[in-house]
């Protein structure tokens, strides 16, 4: 580790993928304060991070705008063009010498030091060409990663529109690591926003599948060593160079941010929580991307107030309109006064709200930052998966790991009913059942492992500092 290394960390500033890297940053920029380390993102990406993000002891965290390929006023903050347009923009000026030039530039607010290793969102391939080491960050579900470095021999086997056809529930048995998984499972379907997303959203994908076998020096995953069963491991270990379970990131020492004020909790989520008798509460939350048709969302909503237990909802304003008449005013009626209805809010400060412990359920997308958020919370959880790894991730909570349940697609009807939410959440947050039981244990079980990786000898803190030296390698 010399004193005059220079680390660009570069973001991919779209949905939680920025927060998830700025985590990673600042862990790193902790472990090693003699190497300074520029964080590279868009202007507005930049902007909605916490106004402490790049407070760490040694000072060494620096931030650098990169362009948002938009040209002219069409920044990624631009909300007419739509998301899979930005997106695009963004990394075909990124591919087109952005990065390179944001790289210098960063080299040239440093004092002349130039960059010496790129730790980039692995949706950022094009760091592969950037002349120096890179060593990739992997933010979604491990398991969808192997799927996707594997995706056009399966493709070839299965057929892109097959995911839903005669062999959907066909286990992937002949695909190392991925035998528990079935053919619908696969992240290759659907995405947000439709048919431009999932065009864009493949294309990315398969140059992350091509570039991070051949090109990466290592690739970070966003877990603990232990957490799959062997066999997975083993794959990913045989496809990677150098694939490092350091996570979950957001437990990574110095990883997160310092919150000075109450402005990350601007509704008073951990207020309400408070007052809430421990594993009372049944959390919801679909992420930044993911939203439940109109239908379904209703039905939750009746689904919620059915099960009689308090909730707290994390949702995006635009859906408030679709809520059933008058379910707010009662949610928030009630919820104002004590135990019972709920708190309906635009945003959550999620990975304490869900170690709270008044929180006992939470109902999500099963994004992987919701899986490993709910683990380290060792919350219960109900998984209604939309698109890319959700349902992965969903099987591996409810199959694997046992901490939770998934609801089915049953075709015709919507994965959330009334009467399935309710049963759920009643039986997540107090069922008597053996299974009910069973998946608050196993909760309580993995949010122990969880710990132990981060103690001085555990997997996490070994894998974490063969990434901070293969990182802050002096280079030549
Ligand atoms: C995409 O994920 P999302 O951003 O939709 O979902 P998560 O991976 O679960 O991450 C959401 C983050 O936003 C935070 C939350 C997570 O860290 O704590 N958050 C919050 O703080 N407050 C809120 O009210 C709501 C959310 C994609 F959709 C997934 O399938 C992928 O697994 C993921 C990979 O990065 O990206």
């Amino acid at each position: 580790m010399g004193s005059h290394s220079h680390v660009a960390v570069v973001a991919f500033p779209f949905s939680s993928h920025a927060p998830k890297l700025l985590a990673v940053a600042r862990a790193l920029a902790t472990a090693a304060p003699s190497t300074t380390f520029s964080f590279l993102s868009t202007a507005d990406s930049l902007a909605r991070l916490p106004a402490t993000a790049a407070v760490v002891p040694g000072n060494n965290l620096r931030f650098v705008e990169v362009p948002t390929g938009g040209g002219g006023d069409d920044g990624d903050g631009d909300e007419e063009t739509p998301l899979w347009r930005r997106m695009e923009m963004f990394v075909e000026a990124a591919e087109g010498g952005g990065l390179k030039r944001a790289m210098e530039a960063a080299g040239d607010a440093a004092g002349g030091v130039t960059v010496s290793c790129v730790v980039g969102d692995a949706f950022m391939s094009m760091a592969a060409d950037a002349g120096v080491p890179w060593v990739a960050v992997w933010t979604g579900g491990p398991c969808a990663l192997l799927a996707h470095l594997v995706g056009d021999a399966i493709r070839e086997d299965i057929g892109d529109d097959n995911l839903h056809g005669a062999r959907a529930d066909e286990l992937l048995t002949s695909y190392h690591g991925l035998g528990s998984y079935r053919v619908r499972d696969l992240p290759f379907g659907g995405a947000a926003g439709g048919g431009d997303m999932h065009r864009v959203m493949t294309m990315f994908l398969r140059r992350v599948a091509q570039r991070l076998p051949r090109a990466a020096t290592a690739v970070a995953i966003n877990a603990f060593p232990g957490l799959f069963p062997p066999d997975v491991s083993a794959a990913l270990a045989d496809a990677l160079p150098n694939c490092l379970p350091i996570g979950p990131y957001h437990l990574l020492p110095g990883a997160a941010v310092a919150a000075p004020n109450d402005d990350d909790d601007p509704h008073g989520c951990l207020a309400w929580l408070a007052n809430r008798p421990a594993g009372s509460v049944a959390y919801v939350s679909f992420g930044t991307v993911a939203a439940p048709p109109p239908d379904e969302l209703r039905e939750l909503a009746a689904g919620l107030e059915a099960s009689g237990a308090p909730f707290l909802w994390s949702l995006r304003e635009d859906s408030w309109p679709l809520l059933p008449p008058e379910f707010l005013d009662r949610a928030t009626k009630a919820g104002n006064h004590d135990s019972a209805a709920g708190l309906v809010v635009a945003w959550t400060p999620q990975a304490a709200v869900l170690r709270h412990p008044a929180v006992g359920a939470f109902v999500t997308h099963s994004g992987w930052g919701a899986v490993v958020e709910g683990m380290s919370g060792g919350v219960p959880m109900a998984c209604r998966p939309f698109f890319g790894d959700q349902h992965m991730n969903a099987r591996a909570v409810a199959r694997l790991w046992c901490f939770g349940m998934a609801f089915d697609d049953d075709g015709d009807k919507p994965f959330m009913t009334r009467g399935r939410v309710s049963e759920a959440v009643a039986s997540l947050l107090a069922g008597e059942e053996e299974g009910a039981r069973m998946m608050r244990a196993r909760a309580r079980e993995l949010q122990a492992r969880m710990v132990s990786a981060f103690e001085p000898d555990g997997g996490s803190t070994k894998s974490f500092h063969k990434f901070v030296e293969i990182v802050c390698a002096r280079r030549v």
